[in-house]
């Protein structure tokens, strides 16, 4: 019973910086973006992909969530965007609070994207709002369909439903037709793309989705 009370809270506190990172990413008017996903799902390399493609026209910048290390943010500043990272130092997921504090360090003149890459993990990250625009959540092929109904909260709450190592397809024994239906009865409304971070195969959907995204929030920011 103690527990509950303080967990929300916890919440409600989250809650309200929340809304304040809302706030500034609609004055400043940046998409923002949380990524989630289980540790390996390939949120780094969807980044990449993203940054490689998007580089030309759009101003992006990272904000890099893991329990103890840099490595991500490194990769990430390879491609030459700006990243902060933020280490949780063992807690499961990314905060507001985490977020509003990163995303002081990022220079946000003229910036239209900003992607968030969440702690990998299924269940807590979906509890927190970070403020962000949308929330994308990647799956695997190598993952197993059920993934889908385990862990319902987050693909619900997602507005896009990415499937990634789709070139590892013939290994396993995934199933698209599976997938598709879990993801659209658990969420109708949700975007599906269908990519492979290895190959770049369905990574121009998904570039083409983000600069429509990011000219709606521009046309009503
Ligand atoms: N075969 C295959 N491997 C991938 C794909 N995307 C990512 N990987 C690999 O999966 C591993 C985890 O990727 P990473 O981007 O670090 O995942 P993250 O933990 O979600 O950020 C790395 O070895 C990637 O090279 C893909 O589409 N196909
Ligand atoms: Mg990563």
């Amino acid at each position: 019973m103690v527990q509950i009370k303080l967990e929300s809270q916890i919440l409600g506190a989250n809650d309200l910086i929340a809304r304040r990172n809302s706030a500034h990413f609609q004055e400043n008017q940046i998409l923002a973006i949380n990524l989630m996903s289980s540790p390996g799902s390939g949120k780094t390399t969807l980044l990449e992909r993203t940054i490689d493609a998007l580089a030309d026209s759009l101003k992006m910048a990272v904000i890099e969530g893991d329990l103890y290390t840099d490595q991500d943010a490194q990769r990430i500043e390879k491609k030459g965007v700006k990243v902060v990272q933020i280490n949780t130092d063992g807690t499961c997921h990314l905060d507001a609070g985490m977020v509003e504090r990163a995303f002081k360090e990022i220079a946000y003149d003229g910036l239209q994207l900003l992607f968030v890459e969440n702690v990998g993990n299924l269940v807590c990250p979906a509890e927190f709002n970070l403020g962000e625009d949308l929330r994308v959540v990647l799956a695997t092929t190598t993952e197993g369909n059920d993934k889908i109904t385990k862990y319902p909260l987050i693909f619900r709450e997602a507005q896009a439903v990415v499937l990634n190592k789709i070139d590892l397809l013939p290994y396993t024994d995934f199933s698209l037709e599976q997938f598709q239906e879990d993801v659209q009865r658990i969420n109708p409304q949700a975007r599906i793309f269908m990519i492979s971070g290895r190959t770049g195969q369905g990574i121009d959907e998904w570039t083409q989705w983000l600069l429509e995204e990011v000219r709606y929030k521009i046309s009503t920011g």
